[in-house]
């Protein structure tokens, strides 16, 4: 299996949870600086995924999956033993689903492209990071009670997407310290060490 990543995006996410559950998996690293975006090896990466984007998992049989919350999903399901994802039809998957669209949608999509591009100008972004920072406060909330993650004392593939893009706020200037459950929960994510293997792979600064 292979996953097209780029270093720190939110491809972080599926290859923290395919280490986590063991799964060997093979990277390739895409340039999505460079128009068209170019593989590894050197290809237009819109030959594999024609929306351009990143992350892309290519499976053993050649089929590729997009969207990274589905393809946390489908990693998870390999290994159900780890306790990634709650079984499929039970009401913890579909709140492991609903964290899942939160972020996509709630979190993800108001960092980038909103903090990632400054030509959308400075009234644009301030916008984007009230919004960003009304949602953090969401889930500060529900870290006071929640326990140690967001779906209680087990790390689900929800944490490494929220790691991730949470883990843009500096970059795109948005300010975590009125969350004090957040910033916790962000350094218990990064101290483990699959994370940080995965960061490792990607050639990402580490915390100390
Ligand atoms: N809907 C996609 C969005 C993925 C996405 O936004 N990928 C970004 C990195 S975080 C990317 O590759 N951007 C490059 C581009 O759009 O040109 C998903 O949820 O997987």
């Amino acid at each position: 299996m292979k996953l097209y990543y780029a270093t720190g995006t939110c491809s972080l996410s599926p290859h923290i949870v395919a280490l986590e559950a063991g799964i060997p998996l093979d990277i390739e690293r895409v340039d999505i600086f460079r128009k068209p975006h170019v593989t590894g090896a050197g290809n237009d990466f819109t030959t594999v995924n024609p929306n351009a984007y990143v992350p892309v998992l290519e499976l053993d049989d050649g089929s590729l999956l997009t969207e990274g919350a589905a393809i946390v999903q489908y990693l998870a399901d390999l290994k159900p033993e780890i306790g990634l994802a709650p079984a499929a039809g039970t009401r913890e998957r579909y709140q492991l689903q609903s964290w899942l669209d939160f972020v996509a949608t709630e979190l993800h999509k108001m960092y980038s492209p909103w903090l990632f591009h400054p030509e959308y100008g400075v009234q644009a972004q301030e916008v984007a990071r009230g919004k960003i920072t009304e949602r953090l406060a969401y889930v500060e909330r529900h870290l006071e009670r929640s326990g140690l993650y967001l779906m209680g004392e087990t790390f689900t593939a929800a944490d490494a997407y929220l790691f991730t893009i949470v883990g843009w706020s500096a970059y795109a200037k948005v300010d975590l310290s009125a969350f004090p459950q957040l910033r916790a929960y962000m350094d218990r994510v990064g101290a483990r060490p699959k994370v940080r293997d995965a960061m490792r792979a990607e050639g990402m600064k580490l915390a100390a």
